[in-house]
């Protein structure tokens, strides 16, 4: 993990896009030719077709934008707009083949490279001092102290997309059949036993961020908001948990879900989460094309809105908002403070949480003592993105940065929230602050959940 202070911005800039860069190889490398350009299904978009977008999205903003350089590619550009084009026809346009994609953010890298080299020598990523960084951060600011700030938020964003490129990626692998090409060790043993619910005293928290530097705009600004006392389960809910509603006729009786839930577990003929299957008396999983039985006490995942909300309602609970998640996730009671994770502000380590696709599963419950919150909330970062029961809205005092397309085309759609990183999701793009949203039929994602319910008066008095 590279050194936040006195490291050079372009040394650690370097360094993030170097081992982002490692990933992205090794899911596309992982595959032969024919695979890479195939569609496993009509929900992703072919390999290839990331790779060279994720190469493109770092032409437009450091080689052109921060850069000033001439364009590589402009005639690709809208190949790889993804509002151009639905990932269910990237398949039939001419997009660059294997080869041409490889070199092409090849080609792309070089340059941004030579970009950070002619950085000022004391060019440094501020650790967010609260003044330096303005909420809205604007797009065209005067002074130079500034600019290294905007330029250092433009490395951060092409990391962190290429990241997220890289679970959408992952989940592609989930998606195609054949024999398995993945492999990582198994993810940590519990280490302790954790279960049931915590209960998070009323009052106000700091939510969102003015402070972090990679924040990206949907983050921002930090704003106080006010929380009514409530119980959030100590953990997410496990495999064992969610069989019991399958068990007990979850899917089949219309009480436990909402009108639209149930026209889509109707339609989608849902019966339990995606890629499980029965065998016997049992439930099996099939993972990057190895099947085994589910791990009872591992997180579910693969699982839509829907069936979280249902599973929610089937348990006498309902899913937390996306408030709630953030305030078990970040408040420390002890200060009044809103942290950068649950464990405070050191970045993730391997201590803390399952991120990163160190492990290509959730790991049980119990197995980052160290990750948890100060009131004992465990496992809210990495293992699975958790749904909340909120839309996509923007903060008070909302600006869009660097380009609307981000978050603000997303607001108000048919889009639920999910919260705080999954076993695939890189540690440069998730913190307590972080939002997730994906429509509320999605389960290719690695998704999961925990559940909440209102504290009564009688349990404050
Ligand atoms: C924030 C994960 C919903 O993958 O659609 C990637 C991230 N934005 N390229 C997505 C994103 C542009 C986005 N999510
Ligand atoms: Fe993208």
């Amino acid at each position: 993990q590279p050194e936040r202070s006195g490291t050079s911005l372009g040394e650690r800039v370097a360094a993030e896009l170097e081992r982002t860069r490692r990933r992205s190889a090794l899911l596309t490398d992982a595959v032969d030719d024919a695979d890479l350009v195939r569609q496993h299904s009509p929900l992703m978009s072919p390999l290839v077709w990331d790779l060279a977008h994720i190469g493109n999205q770092e032409e437009l903003w450091l080689v052109r934008d921060v850069g000033g350089r001439e364009p590589v590619r402009q005639d690709i550009d809208h190949l790889y707009d993804a509002f151009k084009h639905a990932r269910r026809d990237r398949p039939q346009l001419p997009l660059l083949g294997p080869a041409e994609a490889r070199a092409y953010v090849a080609t792309v890298r070089d340059k941004v490279l030579d970009v950070l080299d002619r950085l000022p020598a004391d060019a440094a990523l501020p650790d967010a001092p609260p003044d330096a960084l303005p909420h809205t951060l604007p797009h065209e600011v005067p002074d130079a102290g500034r600019r290294l700030v905007r330029d250092g938020f433009a490395f951060g964003m092409i990391v962190q997309h290429e990241q997220q490129h890289d679970e959408t990626m992952l989940a592609t692998h989930q998606l195609r059949s054949g024999p398995p090409v993945l492999s990582a060790g198994p993810p940590p043993a519990a280490k302790v036993t954790v279960g049931g619910e915590v209960l998070v005293p009323a009052g106000a928290f700091d939510m969102g961020t003015s402070t972090e530097a990679w924040a990206l705009d949907n983050e921002r600004p930090a704003h106080r908001v006010d929380v009514a006392a409530y119980w959030i389960d100590a953990a997410p809910v496990t495999n064992a948990q969610y069989a019991a509603f399958i068990d007990d006729g979850g899917y089949d009786d219309p009480r436990w879900w909402t009108t639209e839930g149930w026209r889509h577990r109707t339609e989608a003929s849902l019966v339990a989460p995606l890629h499980w299957t029965r065998d016997g008396g049992g439930w099996y999983a099939t993972t990057f094309g190895r099947t085994a039985p589910v791990v009872p006490d591992a997180p579910v995942v693969h699982v839509c809105f829907h069936e979280a909300k249902a599973y929610a309602t089937w348990a006498g609970r309902r899913l937390p908002t996306e408030a709630e998640w953030e305030k078990a996730a970040r408040h420390d009671p002890a200060t009044g403070r809103s942290r950068r994770y649950p464990w405070g502000d050191n970045d993730p380590t391997d201590r803390h949480a399952n991120l990163g696709q160190r492990h290509l599963t959730p790991a049980p419950v119990g197995a980052y003592p160290d990750g948890a919150s100060p009131l004992g909330v465990h496992q809210l970062i990495g293992d699975v993105w958790e749904w909340v029961d909120s839309g996509f809205l923007p903060y008070p005092g909302f600006s869009a940065f660097p380009y609307r397309e981000y978050s603000e085309v997303f607001f108000g759609g048919d889009y639920r929230m999910l919260r705080g990183g999954s076993f695939g999701t890189d540690r440069a793009a998730c913190r307590g602050t972080f939002r997730n949203w994906d429509h509320p039929v999605r389960r290719q994602i690695f998704s999961g959940f925990r559940t909440a319910r209102d504290a009564s008066p009688a349990e404050l008095a």
